[in-house]
């Protein structure tokens, strides 16, 4: 299946209810008078695309009618595509710099897909021949080392974890970029526990980690991702907020687009925050995993 098919099948809840609400909007008189901006502006904000974002397409969508005096479907669905990717930007991508050890921190809140996130990723490098090893920093749930551990097997990977439950997450680190630097790998994922931007010990662990890596591998590159959930809504874009302030945040991931009408989430993160979204998860499978990328993901959504 094709990049672009992924992201369509992945985006098919979205795209029926913004691309299908769309259509439904245009289709009451065959253009878009006063009234029918209104609705749009209103299913845009229903999408999740966020307040911010909605008005200022709309806004655009407006000007750009009274400058062409152009107001059919196709002209406004021109407009709205135009200016979500204005809003997303360039495509950026997370990539491996050759010759170090690359390493990736995957951070966000309970259950958002880090850990998940972190296997699909495993299975991407490794199919690359990359040398990949995980690091099963989430010591604070019981399950979790057994979770990652069972991505580890399915993915051929290294999963370096300390025996028992509530070790220090630190330590486990440690030993990881240890191993990392000695088998020479290209890329160590570090699956770290949820947490909440507020509570301040959780926080401070995530900056012990990060001064670890620095200490003990200072030639490697270091990235922190964001993972956050796009059933979640406008939730998602109060995250990635708190949590760029109190973390130097690279990257944003957003995870389960599949199971949600509320793909716009990604609009209101880019209008919110400074970070670029890089990965898109578009299911539960190991390969349904993609780069995100700005142009597919609004073509997808409004197909002509
Ligand atoms: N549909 C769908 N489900 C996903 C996706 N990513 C993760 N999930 C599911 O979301 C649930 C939570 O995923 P985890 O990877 O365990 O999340 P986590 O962030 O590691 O959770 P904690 O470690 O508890 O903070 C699991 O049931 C995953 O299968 C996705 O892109 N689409
Ligand atoms: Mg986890």
């Amino acid at each position: 299946m094709g990049i672009f098919d992924t992201f369509k099948r992945g985006l098919d809840k979205t795209r029926k209810f913004f691309g299908g609400g769309f259509t439904k909007i245009a289709a009451i008189t065959g253009h878009f008078d006063e009234d029918q901006l209104d609705e749009l502006e209103e299913l845009m904000v229903r999408a999740d695309c966020g307040v911010e974002a909605s008005m200022e397409i709309i806004d655009q969508v407006k000007a750009d009618i009274r400058q062409t005096g152009d107001n059919s479907k196709e002209a406004v669905l021109g407009t709205v595509k135009n200016c979500m990717k204005d809003i997303l930007g360039p495509k950026t991508k997370y990539e491996l710099e050759d010759g170090k050890l690359n390493v990736l921190l995957l951070v966000g809140v309970n259950g958002t897909g880090k850990t998940t996130t972190a296997g699909k990723l495993a299975a991407r490098y490794k199919a690359e021949g990359k040398k990949v090893i995980i690091a099963a920093a989430d010591t604070f749930r019981a399950a979790a080392v057994e979770q990652i551990k069972v991505w580890g097997e399915r993915t051929g990977t290294t999963v370096i974890a300390q025996g028992s439950d509530g070790s220090d997450p630190a330590a486990v680190v440690f030993d990881s970029v240890h191993a990392a630097l000695a088998r020479k790998a290209d890329i160590l994922i570090v699956d770290t526990a949820g947490r909440l931007h507020n509570k301040k010990n959780l926080m401070d662990e995530l900056a012990k980690i990060k001064r670890i890596i620095a200490r003990e591998a200072p030639d490697s590159v270091v990235k922190s991702m964001l993972i956050i959930d796009a059933t979640t809504g406008q939730n998602g874009v109060l995250q990635a907020k708190s949590f760029s302030e109190v973390v130097d945040l690279d990257y944003v991931g957003v995870t389960k687009l599949d199971g949600s009408a509320k793909g716009g989430v990604i609009i209101a993160v880019a209008m919110n925050c400074k970070v670029p979204v890089v990965l898109a998860g578009l299911g539960e499978g190991i390969e349904d995993l993609a780069d995100f990328d700005p142009d597919l993901f609004v073509d997808s959504l409004l197909e002509e």
